[in-house]
């Protein structure tokens, strides 16, 4: 079954290490097959259903991240929560994971180590989501009361992730369960989905052209896999076909906005703004089986900006 083990555990190594130069190139061939796929998925699925779901704000939730430790409050109130990251000289990408209850000491530890070896969220934890693009993007995760973990899954030079070496800290979310679709206080900033992007294993679902100016993208996980957005501009004149088959991809792109990885079931907001310009979104979070990132497999996407 793992018969190219060292293959894929280069391309895990260069893809954890969120150098997305590298790791597009190493699976630029394979995605590029494939891209036509993704985006007829969308062709033959119903993309555009219902309204835009509304996600009601609260003040949020800041987290600071550096070398070997994260800042964050110990606790916040339920309900629809801003999580943004402190500027820092560092990439760093902090997903919010939600636990089923109090996780003592050792479990944490022993699930910490899980976290540094697999693709995949270990259980019991739930990934929720968060900022994939460090301070660039804030994004709105529905926080229930209970017990969740903050962690940075950003690689270090030393292939561990940045949560092995201490960048993870414990959140406690209170206050009511019907907290959690807003009161009347947190609906005053509700959020608008101007954009829905579902995601599957392995594509994403929703319209390939977008109008430029401010939008907020409601993410929607119905695949049964973790799953993230990275989205980039392509350069004037490049291609996604070049982008993916460059050398060095950031010469041809731009990153713009992201969402780290979103359990399945899982729903939460990103809001950006948008030039007029060719986008792509594509997902690093690794195959639970084979192990190869998704964009491999098909899930990654053009979007043009009008
Ligand atoms: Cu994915």
């Amino acid at each position: 079954m793992h018969r190219r083990g060292s293959r894929l555990g280069t391309v895990r190594l260069l893809l954890a290490r969120a150098r997305t130069a590298r790791a597009r190139t190493a699976c630029a061939r394979t995605a590029c097959a494939r891209t036509a796929c993704a985006i007829t998925a969308c062709a033959v699925t119903a993309c555009g259903d219902a309204p835009p779901p509304q996600a009601p704000a609260q003040a949020g939730l800041i987290v600071e991240a550096a070398r070997g430790a994260l800042q964050a409050p110990d606790t916040v109130r339920a309900g629809w929560t801003r999580v943004a990251l402190a500027p820092s000289d560092a990439r760093h990408i902090v997903v919010v994971f939600r636990l089923p209850g109090p996780m003592r000491d050792d479990t944490l530890t022993a699930w910490l180590a899980a976290l540094d070896t697999l693709p995949v969220t270990p259980a019991p934890a739930v990934a929720m989501g968060g900022p994939e693009m460090g301070a660039r993007n804030a994004v709105h995760i529905s926080l229930t009361p209970g017990h969740y973990l903050l962690a940075c899954v950003t690689r270090g030079d030393d292939g561990h992730r940045h949560a092995h070496g201490g960048e993870h800290r414990r959140l406690t979310v209170v206050g009511n369960a019907d907290d959690t679709n807003g009161d009347t206080a947190a609906r005053a900033d509700s959020l608008v989905a101007t954009q829905t992007l579902r995601l599957v294993d392995f594509a994403y679902v929703g319209p390939e052209q977008w109008t430029a100016g401010a939008h907020v993208v409601r993410l929607e996980n119905t695949g049964a896999q973790d799953h993230q957005l990275r989205l980039v501009r392509l350069r004037e004149g490049a291609t996604v076909q070049a982008w993916m088959a460059a050398d060095d991809p950031d010469t041809l792109a731009t990153p713009v906005a992201g969402m780290a990885r979103m359990g399945p079931g899982t729903v939460a907001y990103l809001p950006l703004t948008l030039e007029p310009g060719r986008y792509v979104a594509y997902c690093l979070v690794g195959d639970a089986a084979s192990r190869r990132p998704h964009v491999e497999l098909g899930m990654l996407r053009a979007i043009e900006v009008r």
